[in-house]
């Protein structure tokens, strides 16, 4: 219900006469209770927006701090490179430009100062364990608030809500596929994977944002394997880089594990070669 409605009903619920019935006073506060819930995100989400990042958290890391994967390719020695999937052809024209628009970030997502943090959340938007327990704790409770308002989220789908306290502006709530056991894997756990990156890269487009952080979607609770997953984010953001590359500054893909820094380094430099 829309914010304007919820106050009609308020005022409709004050003007009741006296003489109303237990159930009904119980209501009327159920009612009030709600508008206040509301109102608390929504002021507290403004606020957030308006605040730069250093003001939320002092130790976090801007966008200067993180080095382009054309200038990690430069300074670091990297392992070898792992070959692309089958069928994933890219355009070798845009190699220049689109290594400027990668990076890899090693360490903990809720530290970024940039527009947007993926999470890698479950249906119901209410935080889990994993880093959308992380996400939760650092951006403070009117994101689960929040996230009541917007579930659930489908599998593959993904929903944007503010970043509150943390010193991202926006989170982008997605929700990957979920597996028992990694030999599980199917073609459509590929497929909703591959949604997640789509849906939430064009919900950073859509709403004129320029910077984006994914953590490493599935690839912990929801047991999708690291190197396949790393193979769909990489292609992912390759593909929507072709088309968008003029309205996306940068893709950060945030490494938590060792196992995913070595996988990344492998896979970034086929499909991000530095040069055609
Ligand atoms: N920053 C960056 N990455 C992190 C952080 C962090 N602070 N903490 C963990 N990771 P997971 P999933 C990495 O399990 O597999 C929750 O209960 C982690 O090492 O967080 O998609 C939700 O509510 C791994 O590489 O997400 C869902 O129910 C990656 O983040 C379920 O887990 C993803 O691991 C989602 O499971």
């Amino acid at each position: 219900m829309s914010y304007l409605k919820l106050s009609q009903k308020f005022s409709e619920l004050i003007n009741v006469s006296n003489g109303l019935k237990l159930s009904d006073i119980k209501f009327r506060s159920f009612r009030s209770n709600s508008i206040r819930t509301i109102m608390a995100w929504e002021t507290e989400k403004e606020k957030y927006l308006n605040m730069k990042a250093e003001e939320k958290q002092k130790n976090c890391i801007s966008l200067e701090k993180i080095p382009t994967w054309k200038r990690l390719c430069e300074s670091e020695k990297l392992p070898k490179p792992i070959m692309k999937m089958e069928n994933c052809p890219i355009d070798n024209k845009l190699n220049g430009i689109l290594s400027e628009k990668i990076s890899i970030f090693e360490g903990d997502i809720t530290k970024l100062a940039i527009d947007a943090i993926v999470n890698a959340a479950n249906s119901r938007l209410q935080g889990g364990g994993g880093v959308d327990g992380a996400i939760h704790r650092a951006a403070g409770s009117c994101l689960r608030l929040e996230g009541a308002t917007l579930a659930p989220c489908n599998t593959g789908d993904s929903k944007i809500t503010g970043g509150y306290q943390l010193p991202a502006k926006y989170v982008i709530q997605t929700v990957g596929p979920q597996l028992a056991r990694p030999e599980e894997l199917n073609k459509n756990h590929f497929q909703l994977l591959e949604n997640c990156y789509r849906n939430s890269l064009e919900l950073l487009v859509a709403k004129k944002l320029k910077t984006i952080a994914f953590p490493c979607i599935s690839t912990g609770i929801y047991s999708f394997p690291n190197l396949p997953a790393a193979h769909t984010a990489a292609y992912q953001a390759r593909k929507f880089l072709e088309k968008e590359h003029p309205n996306v500054d940068r893709i950060i893909f945030c490494l938590f594990l060792q196992t995913d820094k070595d996988i990344y380094k492998g896979v970034l430099q086929s499909y991000f070669p530095v040069s055609g």
